[in-house]
């Protein structure tokens, strides 16, 4: 069964109605441009095939509440409409993991939107998805955007796309307590065929980047390493953190005010540790604006230098890399990809590699045997085609 008929077969049997429709929001790969979002900085990512499908419906017995369900887990959580403000984020632990991210967006919509809770409808919201959790593809900003859409037509609530991905990273900062930028979401409610999202991320202005990937006869596979991360604990936080000391030694608002120039400088005033965390950041800003010169004159098969820099970059200066992601990266390498590199925020998840039609079996065989060698439990690997954002289906 597709994923939108799943969701309105959960939607029946939990809540004994139809749904008045499905909404949807795509996961997404990041082409390049790591840890660069909350650092005011540039990114360049693409949402993908996989999506979250919500099937939603006023509730008919005039309740002000908002009941959600999904796939992931048996129970269904009910609450007042007038209870969101006193939840998050002071109490967000009284909510199942799952559920703070569609309740944290109708909280922050709700604010986002000056809309008095009791002027909206109460709604139901019962949610599936292919998006694979936990592998760096941002399954979270997928039911965050899919949530804020359904919700803002269920709603009437008329607020821009810009808009609705702060909501959804308001939603996962305060409702789900990570730190996270707002790259995910503006790729997932931004997203194009075929095309990738160069986004400022100080001045939110996003440009649509043709790739090209199948008139150059080129495959983007992810290779996910099963390695579950998540970004409400611990390293990137950590990360954050230390960009911030970065950039207060030197006087300025954020990273992306620091060029290669000032790094020098930079050394005299910060620990090894921090330069290195800073380094990966300014040269990372630097390599997004090349991948997207280079996209524009020479096309996709001359960026993979670019990716593999940085990948190297992340490995060894932002130490957010494990070893079944540099293995991935190795192997699709050695089998002939024309750049590879670990995707999205780290500690675990998913690599993408750029690789030429003919050559998609091989890197999946490499990556399979070089995990199977190393001892590492065998990696899923799939592609993705770049795609369009969040939509009614
Ligand atoms: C995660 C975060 F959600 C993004 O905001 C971004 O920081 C990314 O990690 C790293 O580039 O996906």
């Amino acid at each position: 069964m597709r994923t939108a008929a799943i969701a309105r077969a959960l939607f029946a049997a939990r809540f004994g109605a139809d749904p008045t429709g499905t909404w949807s929001a795509p996961g997404r790969v990041n082409l390049i441009g790591e840890h660069t979002d909350y650092n005011d900085g540039f990114v360049l990512p693409s949402a993908i095939q996989h999506r979250t499908h919500v099937a939603l419906a006023p509730r008919a017995d005039g309740v002000l509440r908002v009941r959600v369900a999904s796939t992931f887990d048996d129970a269904t959580v009910d609450v007042g409409l007038d209870e969101l403000d006193a939840l998050f984020p002071a109490r967000r632990d009284d909510v199942p993991e799952w559920a703070r991210y569609p309740l944290g967006v109708a909280w922050a919509l709700l604010a986002a939107s000056a809309t008095d809770p009791s002027t909206v409808t109460g709604v139901d919201l019962a949610f599936a998805s292919d998006v694979p959790v936990g592998a760096g593809l941002s399954s979270s900003a997928a039911i965050e955007s899919a949530t804020a859409v359904a919700l803002a037509d269920a709603w009437g609530i008329d607020l821009d796309r810009v808009a609705l991905a702060k909501v959804g990273r308001r939603a996962e900062n305060e409702a789900v307590g990570a730190p996270t930028g707002i790259m995910d979401q503006m790729a997932s409610l931004l997203g194009r065929a075929d095309a990738a999202i160069f986004l400022d991320c100080r001045s939110l202005e996003a440009q649509v980047i043709d790739l090209g990937f199948a008139g150059a006869g080129l495959e983007l596979v992810v290779i996910d390493t099963g390695v579950k991360h998540s970004h409400a604990t611990g390293g990137y936080g950590e990360r954050r953190a230390a960009c911030e000391r970065g950039a207060a030694a030197l006087g300025v608002p954020a990273l992306r005010d620091v060029s290669v120039d000032d790094l020098p400088r930079l050394a005299e005033l910060v620990d090894e540790v921090t330069f290195r965390r800073v380094r990966h950041v300014v040269t990372e800003d630097q390599r997004v604006l090349d991948t997207v010169r280079t996209l524009r004159e020479q096309g996709p098969t001359a960026i993979g230098d670019l990716l593999v820099a940085s990948h190297a970059s992340m490995r060894d200066d932002f130490e957010i890399s494990v070893p079944e992601l540099d293995t991935a990266v190795e192997a699709a390498l050695a089998a002939g990809a024309v750049g590879a590199r670990m995707t999205g925020g780290g500690f675990g998840g998913a690599a993408i590699a750029l690789v030429a039609h003919d050559l998609v079996r091989a890197v999946t065989d490499a990556a399979t045997a070089a995990f199977a060698a190393a001892g590492f439990a065998a990696p899923t690997v799939f592609t993705v085609t770049p795609s369009a954002g969040a939509a009614r289906d």
